[in-house]
C-alpha cells in the first residue's frame, strides 16, 4: 500500500516538471520572452556646446556629453538638422540641450534650444 501512493507521487512530479519544460521551450509569445527583447529609443536627449553651424548643408557641430540612454560617449560631431530651421535658434559657442532621432553616424538633431 505505502509503495504504491510513494509511486504516484513520483509519477506526478515527474509530470509537472516536462509540462513546465515544454512550455519554457516551446512557447515563445510567454510574456517573459517578450520582455527579452530589448528596443531602442526612437529619440535621445543631449547636451552639448555648439561647434559649428552650416545653414547651406543644414547641418550642426556639436561637442556633445554622454547620452547614456543610447551608449554614446561624449564625442564632436557633425549631424544632420531636421527641420533646418531650427540652426536659427542657436548660435556657434552656445550652449544647447537637444532631442536626437539615432541612427548611428546619421543620426538627426529634431529639436535644439539654448541650455541658458
Ligand atoms: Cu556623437
Amino acid at each position: 500500500m505505502k509503495k504504491y501512493v510513494l509511486t504516484l507521487a513520483c509519477a506526478s512530479a515527474l509530470a509537472l516538471a516536462s509540462t513546465a519544460a515544454f512550455a519554457q521551450q516551446m512557447d515563445p509569445n510567454m510574456p517573459g520572452m517578450a520582455g527579452m527583447q530589448t528596443t531602442k529609443p526612437t529619440q535621445a536627449q543631449g547636451i552639448g556646446i555648439v561647434k559649428a553651424i552650416d545653414t547651406t548643408k543644414g547641418t550642426i557641430t556639436l561637442q556633445h556629453q554622454a547620452i547614456t540612454a543610447i551608449g554614446w560617449p561624449a564625442m564632436t560631431m557633425t549631424f544632420k538638422v531636421d527641420p533646418p530651421a531650427l540652426l536659427q535658434k542657436v548660435k556657434a559657442g552656445e550652449s544647447v540641450r537637444f532631442t536626437l532621432h539615432p541612427a548611428g553616424m546619421a543620426s538627426t538633431v529634431t529639436a535644439i534650444s539654448p541650455a541658458g
